[in-house]
């Protein structure tokens, strides 16, 4: 836990967010700016700066969050399937366009624009 980071704030509710989902070690929530009709972020509780930041003792936690995402993905509105399916993006340190610095998983879906009504 960072006292000064954004997302370590937002997952023990100091700031409000929109949730998606939470348990003992990780917080999903609705991006403040979606890119599309599904987006919302992953983060584990633990502050983790980013990918380049991870070590063993995190594997537990990311190979949970990656059988969470699809999960998640599903709920909010992603469609299953090879037609279905969703993006999943993590920016990685300035040279990978990563705003925030704790590590959170862009979890991106939903009818594509041409298929929009
Ligand atoms: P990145 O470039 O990967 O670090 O993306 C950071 C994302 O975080 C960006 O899509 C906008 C989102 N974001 C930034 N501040 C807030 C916030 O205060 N609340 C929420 N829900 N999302 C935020």
């Amino acid at each position: 836990m960072s006292d000064n980071c954004l997302f370590c704030k937002i997952s023990r509710g100091d700031i409000p967010s929109r949730k998606v989902y939470e348990d003992d070690e990780l917080y999903a929530f609705h991006d403040i700016h979606p890119i599309a009709p599904v987006h919302f972020l992953v983060v584990p509780k633990r502050h983790i700066t980013s990918l380049q930041d991870v070590s063993q003792e995190d594997a537990g936690v990311l190979g949970r969050m990656t059988v969470l995402l699809p999960q998640l993905a599903l709920e909010q509105g992603c469609r299953p399937g090879p037609d279905g399916g969703f993006r999943v993006m993590v920016n990685n340190g300035a040279d990978g366009g990563q705003e925030v610095p704790h590590l959170h998983y862009h979890v991106i879906g939903g009818p594509r624009p041409w298929e929009r009504d």
